[in-house]
């Protein structure tokens, strides 16, 4: 098989404080997309909600968060350093951020950054985790359902810096739908940041399980779909909310390639080959040949768990 190498790198953010500049955190991502580059990167992958601290842990009202955690315009006066960098170094990048669209409306949003430093794509995300409404006894708030609206653009796969790279966010990675979605569009790369609390605010779950299932989502999905994955975390202590690390890279076979020791701000690289999903997708999951959709359709025509369907043979 022939190769297709291709420098996938991740960039974890370790905490950024809720008194943080954007351009501070910028300059860091900054940092990181110069180091990425020198290890002979293609693309790096940036955070979920990359620019500033992750505020859905706060109450506070609609219009006081976009004030304050929004992006109107992308690129901004703050963000273009990494445009412009991306064109000077010849780097693509995924980034995570809280867009006003034109329509005004709020969203939990990454864009895919070519080698040019152009947009070639935008993904809203779909799983929005957590509450709308004030849990003042919660050590802390998770209000995405909140924030920001269901994503409206969908899942998709674009043709780009020789690569198809397939994008999504945090909690979407915890869905199957999220990965099939891609995979049904020949990703080879899917792209996502995350913020996830180390700890659960609905009930005492231990704080282990919080990286197990990260983990062995991101491993699972993989190897099921055949892609390669660049996951990374915003990492840290948060003004006093710990999100757990754990950025990792992981091949189509399932394993994992290279993973964040640290909660700070970290730069993980492999030397992927896009081949080698290839190899997957032609054999055991090869999805023309072997997926039955006529046997799906409860997948995709029911939202929640209804009663078992199942009754006796009559034959
Ligand atoms: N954060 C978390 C995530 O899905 C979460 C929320 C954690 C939901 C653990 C369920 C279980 O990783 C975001 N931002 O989605």
């Amino acid at each position: 098989m022939k190769k297709r190498p291709f420098g996938l790198a991740v960039a974890q953010l370790g905490p950024i404080d809720k008194e943080e500049s954007r351009a501070s955190a910028v300059q860091r991502l900054h940092e990181m997309m110069r180091e990425a580059a020198s290890r002979g990167a293609d693309m790096v992958v940036f955070p979920e909600l990359a620019l500033t601290t992750f505020f859905p842990r706060y109450w506070m009202t609609e219009q006081e968060a976009q004030a304050r955690y929004f992006e109107r315009t992308m690129p901004g006066p703050e963000t273009q350093i990494l445009f412009d960098t991306a064109r000077e170094l010849g780097i693509g990048f995924y980034l995570g951020y809280a867009e006003i669209s034109a329509q005004g409306r709020p969203y939990n949003t990454s864009i895919l950054v070519d080698k040019n430093g152009d947009i070639v794509g935008r993904y809203r995300k779909v799983h929005l985790p957590g509450h709308s409404d004030h849990k003042p006894t919660a050590p802390f708030q998770h209000l995405e359902k909140k924030y920001f609206d269901v994503g409206n653009e969908g899942f998709f796969v674009w043709e780009t810096m020789q690569a198809n790279i397939g994008m999504c966010l945090c909690n979407d990675r915890r869905w199957p739908e999220t990965w099939r979605m891609l995979s049904l569009q020949g990703a080879d790369i899917v792209a996502l940041g995350y913020n996830t609390p180390s700890v659960n605010i609905h009930w005492p779950e231990p704080t282990h399980l919080r990286m197990l299932h990260h983990l062995v989502t991101l491993q699972s999905a993989a190897y099921q779909n055949c892609v390669w994955i660049g996951a990374a975390a915003k990492a840290g202590l948060e003004d006093g909310s710990h999100l757990i690390g754990g950025s990792v890279i992981v091949a189509p076979t399932g394993e994992i390639m290279a993973q964040a020791q640290s909660e700070d701000d970290e730069v993980i690289f492999c030397q992927a080959d896009l081949a080698l999903g290839d190899t997957f997708k032609q054999h055991v999951f090869n999805l023309a040949a072997h997926r039955r959709p006529e046997h799906y359709r409860l997948i995709v025509d029911q939202v929640g768990a209804g009663e078992p369907l199942g009754r006796a043979p009559v034959d």
